[in-house]
């Protein structure tokens, strides 16, 4: 799939796009019909609820070890946008999988890049990265959608510091200054990413974005796949396998209905 130069030129501007229908129905039942066995894992790269251990706040990885999540990664529709976005090869440094389920059991998300713990910690270079995130689930107002400041990723490394929260859970999140915070959302706005299940968003990983827990009845998931230019590989292998690829093949492309031939 070809991204139009409109397209190319919002995401540059604004630092994502999102397009409805990226997946179909099948496609997005097989993912659904996946989520049980990866999180009935319990290996470090499932990480938990603080108030409630035994739900999953994120599984890390599931491209590893679950095969609709590997064809995911290497789908046309996916991976060429990708290419075109970064303007280079590309592989996944870190895919994790967001379940927020309702009833408020699913967490919210501070303020936050997602570059800081990449680069501070996995030494990646640049900000040449792209978190596509792939709607498991219907992403409504209702059910805590992804919210975003359009424009705060032409802002570079924010001044950020290690949320406490996160610190011993298994992974890193840098959470914006207040004041900063202010005064890009006084700029840029504030915007909710939303979609019908399928709906695939581009993300660049330094737009500012957080969510608020899911309080309505339904599941809210959402996969994230980061992709990195191969030519901004990590330098650093002080995190596991999970939170930090040290493969930097270049993916390839596999058919296009590799992801629905699993029906
Ligand atoms: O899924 C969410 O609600 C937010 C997740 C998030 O911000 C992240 O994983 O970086």
């Amino acid at each position: 799939m070809q991204l139009s130069d409109s397209q190319i030129s919002e995401f540059d501007e604004r630092g994502y796009i999102s397009i409805p229908g990226l997946l179909n129905e099948m496609e997005v039942k097989i993912l659904q019909d996946a989520m049980p066995d990866i999180l009935a894992r319990t290996g470090p790269e499932i990480v938990r609820e603080s108030d409630s251990p035994e739900t999953a706040r994120l599984a890390f990885g599931p491209h590893y070890y679950s095969e609709p999540f590997a064809r995911l990664v290497q789908l046309p529709r996916i991976l060429q946008p990708v290419r075109d976005l970064l303007r280079d090869d590309v592989y996944i440094h870190q895919s994790r999988l967001n379940p927020k389920p309702g009833f408020g059991a699913g967490g919210g998300w501070e303020w936050h890049q997602d570059f800081p713990p990449w680069h501070l910690i996995d030494g990646m270079p640049e900000p040449q990265c792209i978190m596509v995130s792939v709607f498991i689930d219907d992403c409504t107002p209702a059910t805590s959608p992804l919210l975003a400041i359009p424009g705060s990723q032409h802002h570079g490394l924010l001044d950020s510091k290690l949320h406490e929260d996160a610190e011993g859970r298994g992974y890193a999140l840098h959470h914006i200054d207040r004041a900063a915070l202010a005064k890009l959302a006084d700029e840029g706005g504030i915007e909710p990413i939303m979609g019908k299940a399928g709906t695939v968003a581009f993300v660049h990983c330094n737009v500012v974005h957080g969510s608020a827990n899911n309080v309505s009845p339904w599941r809210r998931a959402i996969s994230y796949l980061n992709f990195n230019a191969v030519s901004n590989a990590c330098k650093s292998d002080e995190r596991p396998w999970y939170q930090n690829n040290r493969d930097f093949t270049p993916l390839e492309t596999t058919a296009d209905d590799a992801l629905e031939q699993l029906a």
